[in-house]
């Protein structure tokens, strides 16, 4: 297992490299230009630079987070042979700076979801990311989208930037007309189109769950279950077509069985990385996210890294959103100090579950 953390950049995060190096057993951090649209490539001299940058405090970047599908690619449109092949020499680039994972989503217009960005924890006074479909009920794709924009306190949300939303409308409308087994065509044509120079490039794109783990907006979803998943690594079948398995993200659904989930795709050597985080389910559609610790949620966290170590021990792992806590204020999801006590609590589930085994 290599622990590691997300990093948005120098310019795009209120996280630094230091401060990361110095959470006890990182290994590395889940990279990202946050820079650049979906759809353009990736040019060597600034992978090259913000590689180097993470190296030079100390710390790895083998998994980038992500390389984001353009619309068109998604939608099926003519023009999406163009960005297919940008996004074929992008992986090349990486592959050149040892990059080893791509982290990657299919879902149509939205990336995450939620109501609420910073849902008050009364039992502690702590907040984290909430989601309640019953509030999604009035509001409208532009008011979700403006609600988020206002809450992520100056920080563009991934899937979430501005020029993206500008055709929001005209995007929603051409979706109409794509039904869920449309949108697998669409994923079975980019993957024919890119799997094959990753595996000549010892490249694994790593698939996200929708998140949540459900249908939104009439929009076609296709990621969010054990049996959705199956479908996609059966659209091209290589050991570089994999799972981002995100506990948070399939355990939304309280009928997703996360730990069975790692099992099914470990033992299939179809885990490119994952992401760890504990979830409190509330009602119908209706959750926040918890601290990592077991009890706080309703995830088993140690039977989640016992599936890890029993069926896919060399995966990379990393803490996901946290709670704001202590004052802290950035990114939603993407503080400090409780992603750092998520990482600094998987890891001793980690030893122990190690120690177990012997
Ligand atoms: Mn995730």
């Amino acid at each position: 297992m290599k622990m590691t953390f997300r990093w948005y950049g120098e310019k795009s995060d209120s996280v630094t490299l230091s401060q990361i190096k110095q959470i006890p057993g990182m290994t590395g951090i889940m990279g990202f230009l946050d820079y650049k649209a979906a759809g353009e490539v990736w040019n060597e001299d600034e992978i090259a630079a913000y590689i180097a940058q993470v190296n030079a405090a100390g710390l790895e970047c083998e998994v980038i987070e992500s390389v984001n599908v353009h619309e068109d690619i998604k939608l099926g449109l003519p023009s999406r042979d163009r960005f297919i092949e940008n996004y074929r020499e992008t992986i090349k680039n990486l592959a050149k700076h040892g990059v080893k994972v791509i982290v990657y989503n299919f879902m149509p217009v939205f990336d995450w979801l939620r109501t609420d960005l910073a849902r008050l924890i009364p039992e502690d006074g702590s907040n984290s990311l909430y989601f309640d479909e019953a509030e999604l009920g009035d509001m409208s794709p532009l008011d979700l989208v403006r609600s988020t924009i206002d809450g992520s306190n100056g920080f563009t949300l991934p899937g979430w930037e501005p020029e993206r939303l500008a055709e929001l409308e005209k995007t929603l409308e051409l979706y109409k007309s794509v039904a869920p087994d449309d949108l697998r065509a669409n994923y079975k044509y980019f993957l024919d189109g890119i799997i094959p120079v990753c595996e000549e490039q010892g490249i694994v794109m790593a698939c996200h769950p929708d998140d949540p783990a459900w249908p939104v907006f009439g929009l076609p979803r296709i990621a969010h279950s054990q049996s959705d998943f199956d479908k996609i690594v059966a659209l091209r079948d290589s050991p570089s077509n994999t799972v981002c398995l995100c506990t948070g993200s399939l355990g939304s659904d309280p009928n997703n069985d996360v730990v069975a989930a790692i099992r099914h795709f470990g033992s299939m050597g179809r885990i490119g990385c994952l992401h760890v985080r504990n979830i409190k389910h509330l009602g119908y559609r209706k959750f926040r996210e918890a601290a990592h610790l077991s009890e706080s949620g309703d995830l088993d966290m140690y039977e989640i890294m016992r599936a890890v170590f029993e069926t896919c021990p060399d995966s990379y792992i990393r803490p996901d959103h946290g709670r704001m806590i202590w004052g802290e204020t950035g990114r939603p999801g993407y503080g400090l100090y409780d992603r750092a006590l998520g990482a600094a609590y998987l890891n001793g589930l980690w030893e122990a579950v190690v120690k177990n085994a012997k």
